[in-house]
């Protein structure tokens, strides 16, 4: 079994300038570090293998079409105690994709939250403070999504990209 996500998975460019944006934040808390920014699709939790061939099957079916996030806002989630940037735009070909993995993971009798799709970056675990400052949006243009494995490494968290599914291929 192992623990899988759907996410997309931002290039350099992006990725410093979340870190940096979270550097200026001077929040509490543990700053996700650069390698590990994403923007989770769905988790899919303990998947087996069986399911694991399934679902990658199924989403390379799923055309890859481009999508532009504007990350303009910073959140506070109480609960899962997380600093988040959040995007009050972003197209219907998320939307679809978003939906679209639902419904493969469905198929294949994997419990997915109901919750509506919020993208989000965590920039900050373990937060308990809300932070407010001006910023400049990160504009996001994605060409793919991924399938991510999280492991425990020896440093933390990792994530391994199982496969990549892009416009370009
Ligand atoms: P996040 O996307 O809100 O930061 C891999 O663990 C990713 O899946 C993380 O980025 C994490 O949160 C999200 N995740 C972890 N556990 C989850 C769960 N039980 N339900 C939904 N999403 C989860």
């Amino acid at each position: 079994m192992k623990r899988l996500f759907f996410a997309l998975w931002p290039e350099l460019h992006i990725r410093q300038q979340c870190a940096t944006l979270t550097g200026k934040l001077n929040s509490s808390g543990k700053p996700v570090t650069p390698a590990n920014l994403h923007v989770t699709l769905l988790f899919l939790g303990r998947t087996s293998p069986e399911q694991q061939a399934a679902v990658t099957r199924e989403a390379s079916q799923i055309p890859a079409s481009p999508t532009t996030l504007k990350f303009d806002h910073l959140s506070f989630w109480k609960k899962p105690a997380v600093l988040c940037l959040t995007a009050s735009q972003f197209d219907q070909n998320l939307s679809k994709l978003h939906e679209n993995l639902v419904n493969i993971a469905k198929q294949q009798g994997i419990a997915v939250e109901d919750r509506p799709f919020t993208p989000h970056v965590t920039l900050v675990k373990k937060a308990y403070s809300v932070i407010d400052i001006g910023f400049s949006p990160v504009i996001w243009h994605s060409d793919g999504f991924c399938l991510v494995e999280s492991c425990a490494g020896a440093n933390g968290i990792e994530y391994r990209i199982i496969e990549r599914w892009t416009t370009t291929l």
